[in-house]
């Protein structure tokens, strides 16, 4: 079987609103993207992904969107659009949308037209629903982002869904019209070159009829059983399969919340025609427990190494995975699954040879090639995601939590981490904006910083992209079977893998001390974090934060 061009290539992510700032208003833009695509194909990179660039009231950052064929004015023109795909793909790139289907923006036309009467024909775009007997919302439903699922609507008596926040009404994929409407946004950027999509949320486009209500589980479980995996979701995966995305020489990326191991196939084995890939979200929550900034607990190495196997074992062959540790999403998987003081540097690297040594298209997030780092930030003015201040007004005036306990919750777990702007030199705002920016920087843009990396061999950024480089040499990175060892060693991860006559071996030492393990073979050096490889008869020693990639 041929194997799609996608599969060995490694996806950027871009949050364009923090890559780059071109015109110095604090919020990074289309342009400034242009600027830096030269970067960005230095870093061996092969298709790039942007968070969304429509029109947006930025309710959540783009990711409420009030018309699917325009560009939100801060980001730019249609024309500065254009220019940036035919540059991406004369840089031998690929680009990738982000598509919001599961909801749009409450500032759409199709929802102020909602509004307007039950008998507008736009009404059921959306779903509706009178309050239940006893008054208030419908069902218990919850929104992602806290409180009610559902918003009351004084003018007609009824209250419309919205998992996410109350300006993400829920479009209703029940009716033809909408699904039509959304193919043809797809079909709109799909015929300018676009060269696919990252589906946002998609699993839960398809609602449970009656809206029943959650039990009394935790939220993840709810999302799964309630929320997500609908009643029609695998007939309209097809039906967008179908009549898009099969006519055009592109690929689908599913964000796969509230996917298992267990139901991922139904989505991406090859028979079923639906979605070419999906990441999964086991090992970007590996270290919260419930939902977000509920009883988080610390990262466990055996625990990550189980999640890599039970999907590696429930996909095998019968479909793809993109790998993705970090995200606009979570905090910064340095600082998360490594060491970001003593071991910063070792540790980022290590990070990355564990990632880009799984099966799947691997997927990075802007900065961390540089380790960004989280952030520490002073006072809740200084939070700007939606999801950190839903969740400190709720806690603070309920007193559940102090101010000061929720604000080190929100530093912790929350989403602005990974917002903050690149980092691209030791200049004012980092060199991202002679303006102050929409969020800060980092203040430790002064040692973490491209400019300083890209003349330092030793660096982040060299590091990976001699990795990436090295990955698209070894088929054997991306496609080799496993055979794992000392599986239940908490500080150690080490696996074998083969793929036709080619066989690797990568140790990994995720903790502050010196560990040895068994080695017996001839082996030749691929890749190491350290300079120093210590093999002694019969077993290799591994540094603190080291990892290697032997050749058997
Ligand atoms: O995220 C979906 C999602 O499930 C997140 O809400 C996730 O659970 C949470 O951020 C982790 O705490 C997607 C986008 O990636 C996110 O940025 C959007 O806010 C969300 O959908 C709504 O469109
Ligand atoms: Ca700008």
């Amino acid at each position: 079987m041929e194997l799609p061009w996608f599969k060995k290539g490694t996806i950027y992510q871009i949050y364009p609103r923090s890559f780059n700032d071109s015109n110095d208003d604090g919020i990074g833009d289309l342009r400034g993207i242009i600027e830096k695509l030269d970067y960005l194909q230095s870093l061996n990179v092969d298709i790039l992904w942007l968070s969304p660039i429509f029109s947006s009231p930025n309710d959540d950052n783009g990711y409420d969107i009030s018309d699917y064929c325009a560009i939100m004015p801060e980001f730019g023109t249609m024309k500065d659009f254009e220019e940036l795909l035919q540059k991406t793909h004369d840089n031998g790139m690929k680009l990738i949308l982000d598509l919001v289907a599961n909801h749009c923006s409450d500032e759409h036309i199709w929802f102020e037209e909602a509004k307007k009467s039950k008998d507008n024909p736009y009404r059921d775009y959306f779903h509706w629903e009178k309050p239940s007997e006893g008054g208030g919302p419908p069902n218990n439903w919850k929104s992602f982002f806290g409180g009610s699922a559902w918003e009351y609507d004084s003018a007609s008596g009824e209250y419309y869904l919205h998992l996410f926040t109350r300006k993400q009404p829920d479009l209703n994929w029940e009716n033809p019209k909408v699904r039509e409407e959304i193919y043809n946004a797809m079909r709109f950027w799909l015929d300018k070159g676009v060269d696919g999509f990252r589906m946002d949320v998609i699993p839960l486009i398809s609602k449970r009829e009656g809206y029943p209500n959650a039990p009394n589980v935790g939220f993840r479980k709810i999302i799964e059983d309630v929320y997500a995996n609908g009643p029609r979701l695998h007939e309209f995966l097809k039906e967008m399969n179908e009549k898009v995305i099969s006519h055009y020489d592109a690929f689908s990326l599913a964000e796969g919340v509230g996917i298992n191991h267990e139901n991922a196939s139904l989505y991406i084995d090859y028979d079923r025609k639906e979605l070419d890939m999906l990441y999964h979200f086991d090992i970007l929550e590996c270290t919260i427990v419930n939902g977000k900034f509920e009883e988080a607990s610390s990262f466990d190495l055996t625990n990550m190494k189980g999640i890599f196997k039970r999907w590696r074992d429930a996909v095998h062959k019968k479909g793809w995975l993109a790998n993705a540790m970090g995200n606009h999403d979570f905090a910064r998987m340095v600082s998360r699954f490594g060491n970001d003081t003593e071991y910063w540097s070792k540790s980022a690297k290590m990070l990355l040879i564990m990632q880009a040594t799984q099966n799947g298209t691997l997927n990075i997030y802007q900065g961390d090639e540089i380790g960004m780092t989280n952030v520490a930030l002073d006072s809740i003015d200084e939070v700007r995601d939606v999801q950190s201040l839903n969740f400190y007004k709720e806690n603070t005036e309920t007193k559940r939590y102090s101010n000061e306990l929720a604000l080190q919750m929100i530093n912790k777990e929350g989403r602005d981490n990974a917002r903050t702007p690149m980092q691209w030199n030791d200049e004012i705002n980092g060199g991202f904006s002679k303006a102050y920016p929409w969020l800060k920087v980092n203040p430790n843009y002064k040692e973490i910083n491209i400019a300083k990396q890209e003349n330092d061999s030793d660096s982040v950024l060299n590091f990976y992209r001699n990795l990436l480089k090295i990955r698209k040499q070894h088929d054997v990175f991306v496609y080799g079977d496993f055979e794992e060892l000392e599986f239940n060693n908490p500080d150690l991860y080490i696996y074998k893998k083969m793929y036709g006559t080619k066989k690797i071996i990568v140790l990994l030492n995720f903790s502050t001390t010196t560990h040895v393990a068994n080695l017996n073979e001839e082996v030749k050096e691929l890749i190491n974090n350290y300079d120093d490889l210590i093999l002694k008869k019969g077993f290799i020693e591994l540094m603190p934060y080291q990892g290697v990639v032997l050749e058997l």
